[in-house]
């Protein structure tokens, strides 16, 4: 009688274990870049994972909400073979300048990640457009990719050069938002 007891335990320990493994969901998110520009695309992406193992065939529910808390998009997906998901959007043309969440569900399992709207001229990305944003355009004045002083970041119309395209836009936007 005692051998079929000690038989018996591993069954009830691993019924005991089975409640508790429910944490080991793990969902990730993240954005492909971290500043966008009104009217950009947004693309947000991730995985479930199930003690480190992908979950396919889920589905994933996410919202978005902008600087003053309003929701401005929620969709739902299914994590594919790999346990992965993805979620493309559109910023607005008024869409709200300042700092986004991106919140993503699969049952009581969450995450989230946050992104910033720029105002375009905000070369810094430090959220408003001023002296610090004209002084480095004005540093990288006239160059162009692998030239020592070009700033990627001051090439505001990407066209490969920072010239006075790039000063006139960080000018019109002076003082935004
Ligand atoms: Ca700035
Ligand atoms: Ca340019």
């Amino acid at each position: 009688m005692r051998a079929i007891g000690w038989l018996l335990l591993p069954l009830f320990l691993t019924s005991l274990s089975l409640p508790l493994s429910t944490s080991s969901f793990y969902l990730t998110v993240k954005t492909d870049k971290l500043y966008y520009l009104r009217m950009e695309k947004v693309e947000v992406s991730g995985c479930l994972t199930y003690n480190s193992w992908p979950v396919q065939s889920q589905g994933i529910s996410l919202s978005v909400l902008n600087p003053l808390g309003q929701c401005i998009f929620i969709g739902t997906n299914q994590t594919d073979s790999e346990g992965c998901y993805s979620f493309t959007f559109v910023l607005v043309a008024e869409a709200e300048y300042g700092s986004y969440t991106v919140r993503v569900n699969h049952l009581s399992v969450s995450n989230y990640t946050f992104f910033t709207v720029l105002v375009v001229g905000d070369v810094n990305c430090d959220g408003k457009v001023d002296l610090k944003d004209v002084a480095l355009t004005s540093a990288a004045y006239g160059s162009c990719k692998d030239w020592p002083c070009w700033n990627a970041c001051c090439d505001v119309n990407k066209d490969g050069l920072v010239d006075l395209r790039d000063f006139f836009i960080v000018c019109t936007n002076y003082g935004k938002p």
